[in-house]
């Protein structure tokens, strides 16, 4: 050994340590490399990002129960309006927020629907983009979880047991809140009781008047429309007959309501799997994807 070596030394590599990055969703401190929130698990690059711009994002929730179409929803929803020359083009930022949109529409293509999402909030996808409205001088930043429907309703039923749905929806601008419309048409309550759930925990989110749930704006999307034409002719008035704990909760709560319908397969049909019975898509065909993510941007001044 040479007693006259220099060695460098590697401890001021600690002192970033000392630093604390807040998450953008719950605020709580990081380290400056950790990937995810290690307090909710939303990822880091939604604080790294929103730091070198100079517009504070808008966060808008999509909410619904376990099945109602969120995942097929969103993914579509980013796959159509990523196309340019449209009213609306929105642009990704960060590798993260094509996940979804890729999952989906790979799925899509090959006749199946994508896979239902894992209730761990590590593994939902999140998507920020930038949305160019046509139109508008500004640009708006954009960020849009999917977030697993049995997440939702157990921090429903047991608040606080997910933090990071508790935090994000507390600092949403607005939500579109997807609602099987299949499962009402057949009679199911239980899909008019677990919405119903949803709107209630919103309202109790935000005491003040001014700037709780009430008086931001709602979209409320009747999914899977393409397979109860009803829903189309006049999303409101379905609600009224198909929906009424829903539709009157909507009236006296949430002052910037407004009732849509959608769907994104064609004819549908079952195939024999390993696991049971699997509805397949035979085509695609969206329908009314855009029109309540459109009225919810354009709420935003
Ligand atoms: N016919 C039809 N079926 C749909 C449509 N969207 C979703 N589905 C059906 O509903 C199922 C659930 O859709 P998802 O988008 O995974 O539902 P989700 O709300 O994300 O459910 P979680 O991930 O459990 O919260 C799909 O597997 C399809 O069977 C649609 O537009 N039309
Ligand atoms: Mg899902
Ligand atoms: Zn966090």
């Amino acid at each position: 050994m040479n007693p006259n070596a220099v060695l460098p030394l590697d401890s001021y590599r600690l002192a970033q340590y000392a630093v604390q990055a807040p998450c953008y969703i719950c605020g709580e401190g990081n380290t400056f490399d950790a990937e995810m929130c290690r307090h909710c698990h939303a990822p880091m690059a939604l604080a790294h990002q929103s730091k070198t711009q100079k517009v504070q994002p808008l966060m808008l929730s999509v909410v619904g129960s376990a099945g109602a179409g969120k995942t097929v929803y969103l993914g579509m929803l980013a796959d159509m309006l990523s196309r340019p020359n449209q009213d609306l083009q929105l642009l990704a930022r960060g590798a993260f927020s094509i996940t979804l949109q890729q999952a989906t529409m790979a799925a899509l293509s090959q006749c199946e629907f994508p896979a239902k999402t894992p209730s761990e909030p590590d593994r939902w996808n999140w998507m920020h983009y930038q949305a160019h409205v046509k139109g508008r001088r500004n640009t708006l930043e954009l960020i849009m979880p999917d977030m697993a429907g049995e997440a939702i309703l157990e921090e429903i039923n047991h608040p606080h047991a997910y933090p990071v749905i508790r935090a994000f929806l507390t600092r949403c601008v607005g939500a579109m809140l997807l609602v099987d419309a299949e499962r009402l048409n057949c009679g199911d309550q239980q899909q008019d009781l677990q919405t119903m759930k949803i709107l209630s925990y919103l309202s109790e989110l935000e005491n003040d008047r001014r700037r709780g749930w009430g008086n931001r704006p709602l979209a409320v999307v009747f999914t899977k429309a393409d397979q109860c034409d009803d829903g189309f002719a006049n999303p409101e008035d379905f609600a009224r007959r198909n929906s009424p704990g829903l539709w009157q909760h909507c009236r006296e709560r949430f002052r910037r309501s407004r009732f849509f319908a959608a769907g994104v397969a064609g004819t549908c049909v079952y195939r024999r799997d390993l696991g049971g019975k699997l509805l397949t898509p035979l085509r695609i065909e969206p329908r009314g994807v855009v029109e309540p993510f459109l009225w919810l941007v354009s709420q935003f001044k």
